[in-house]
């Protein structure tokens, strides 16, 4: 095929390349496989000093997977399903990081991979329908087509305590943990921040440190995560099975293999129902929302007997009694906010270096040189971890100086939450795309974000068979799907206390960040794109600006 690039466009510079991608996620990986395969021209930038978003930059200890291994893997390619023997069901960041690794060797895409490239300004020039771009390395290139594969977890946030510049000792941000290994052997640590992240972490810490002090300001409901190595007859199914594996996380609604419970919790009596809650505990991580009782997430009664029974269950792990009832949630319902899945969390709690300070009834007043300062005094400490989370979903796109046409930029056009169709473009930024953005998925990411390359992909190869070079939605468009995502996330079961609403981050625009239609919204609407010959979208020429009325 011919690539894009080298045509004459009536401009004086052709782009260096069809596709710039940024961002050497799951996603953006992804897209430099498809956009080659498909004949561009295409390069990827990437910030980290190594491949995998958020599974380089996420590499503290503990961090794993809670979707299936299997899952969350790339299914593109039979081949390479076949010859990739993931470890464990919920595999650890270094055996992630080593298959994302083996994934760009495998299709010869490190060549095309500039690492260390962190993307500072990205400019839309009109006349040339192209993409200028700049990175904190002084490096730039421009690109008929701009995916930033920036990912919803790439901002680490830090709340603004008082001090928190002054702490003398090491400080680290799980979404920005450093390459070399930190050693906690006989250090005393604090962790702030009991999320996904926290949760994982906590447990590993207090294996080498002296002493573990985790400051909580809301407790989760944590649910094990049951995990464990991959046998040998379990590989030898995945293998022979890759074809219905596939066939079934394509058409899922949430990308899981998991599937849905027949049953309401008032269908059973109430030793039936404890059994099924049982179950449920040991069952493998996100089968606790997918195959739970259909009512659970949504009637008061029985998310409120589900809880009880976590509830009743940390009392059991947790000796002291105190401890327990800190870490049972008081003020928000199983599923309100994505759940965490832990292995040994509460078990922790019993260990003789581990202290919980509880932020709501005595909150943090100052960091220090030496420590933390809460209302009861001060705690002196070697290294404190920052598991506070991050700005999720516009994040990384509002720190890329992004500037579409007529130099409107982007932090303006989302100055009241993120405006997009079907999570890919919006309106003003022509032939910028974001697969895996915000509006994007609500699930097992992989397998949405997957859907949204091909989805890219295929409008470039539409774009070029019919001789067209810029695409852009219309407004309507995206006014129809952010309308649909709004009106989605007023039923959502995620309260606005969940970061989905960019809540955690203070002077955010409250507005929901996933995908409220799910992914059958996104396979109909894609659907009638193509149906309709790209009707949602502007089709232009830039050389004559001539656009399309399909
Ligand atoms: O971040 P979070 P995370 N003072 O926002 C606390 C994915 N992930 O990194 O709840 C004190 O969930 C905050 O407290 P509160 C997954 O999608 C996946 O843990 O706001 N504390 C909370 O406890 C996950 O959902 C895996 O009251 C403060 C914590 O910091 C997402 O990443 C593993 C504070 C932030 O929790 C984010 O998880 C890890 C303050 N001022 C992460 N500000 C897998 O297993 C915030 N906090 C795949």
């Amino acid at each position: 095929m011919t690539p894009l690039t080298g045509r004459a466009y009536g401009h004086p510079r052709p782009p260096d390349v069809d596709v710039l991608v940024v961002g050497a996620g799951i996603t953006g990986i992804y897209q430099l496989y498809r956009a080659l395969e498909a004949g561009f021209s295409a390069e990827l930038w990437e910030a980290g000093g190594g491949v995998g978003g958020t599974w380089y930059w996420n590499r503290y200890p503990g961090a794993r997977f809670d979707s299936e291994s299997y899952t969350y893997a790339y299914l593109f390619s039979k081949e390479l399903f076949e010859e990739w023997s993931w470890c464990e069901h919920f595999a650890e960041q270094p055996e992630i990081e080593r298959y994302l690794n083996h994934v760009v060797d495998r299709f010869d895409l490190d060549r095309h991979i500039h690492l260390g490239a962190r993307v500072t300004a990205a400019t839309y020039d009109e006349p040339s329908g192209t993409w200028t771009l700049t990175a904190g390395d002084g490096s730039t290139t421009s690109a008929r087509f701009l995916v930033a594969a920036t990912g919803v977890l790439s901002v680490p946030y830090f709340p603004d305590i008082p001090g928190r510049h002054d702490f003398g000792g090491e400080s680290y941000h799980t979404g920005l943990w450093p390459t070399t290994p930190v050693d906690f052997t006989g250090k005393r640590v604090a962790v702030i921040g009991t999320g996904s992240s926290g949760v994982q972490i906590i447990p590993l810490i207090a294996e080498e440190a002296a002493s573990l002090t985790v400051y909580q300001r809301t407790p989760n409901w944590c649910t094990p995560l049951n995990n464990g190595p991959i046998t040998a007859a379990e590989q030898a199914h995945l293998q022979a099975e890759f074809e219905a594996i596939k066939e079934i996380l394509d058409t899922s609604p949430a990308g899981f293999l998991h599937q849905p419970h027949d049953r309401a919790s008032t269908d059973d009596p109430p030793a039936e129902r404890r059994a099924f809650f049982e179950k449920m505990w040991r069952s493998p991580g996100f089968s606790k929302l997918i195959s739970h009782y259909t009512d659970v997430l949504f009637d008061d009664r029985a998310n409120a007997q589900w809880c009880e029974f976590i509830a009743d269950k940390v009392r059991g792990i947790v000796r002291d009694p105190a401890v327990a009832e800190k870490l049972i949630p008081k003020d928000h319902r199983f599923g309100e906010k994505r759940p965490p899945f832990v292995t040994g969390y509460y078990e922790t709690y019993n260990k003789p270096n581990v202290s919980l300070v509880d932020l709501q009834e005595t909150p943090i007043v100052d960091m220090t040189a030496a420590g933390i300062e809460t209302a009861d005094g001060v705690r002196e400490f070697d290294i404190v971890v920052w598991a506070t989370g991050f700005d999720f979903g516009t994040g990384a796109l509002l720190r890329m100086g992004i500037v579409g046409r007529g130099g409107l930029t982007l932090a303006e056009h989302w100055s009241e939450g993120p405006r997009t169709f079907l999570g890919i473009q919006t309106a003003g930024f022509p032939n910028l795309f974001f697969p895996g953005g915000p509006h994007a998925a609500a699930g097992n990411n992989p397998r949405y974000n997957g859907d949204q390359v091909d989805f890219v992909t295929d409008t470039l190869v539409h774009l070029r068979d019919r001789g067209y070079d810029s695409v852009e939605v219309e407004p309507t468009a995206e006014q129809r799907w952010t309308a649909m995502i709004d009106r989605g996330a007023a039923k959502s079961t995620f309260g606005e206390i969940s970061y989905y609403f960019g809540t955690n981050i203070p002077g955010k625009p409250k507005k929901y960040l996933l995908n409220s239609g799910g992914r059958p919204k996104l396979f109909a609407m894609i659907d009638e794109v193509v149906a309709n010959g790209y009707k949602a979208f502007r089709l232009a020429r830039s050389a004559d600006s001539s656009t399309s009325s399909a």
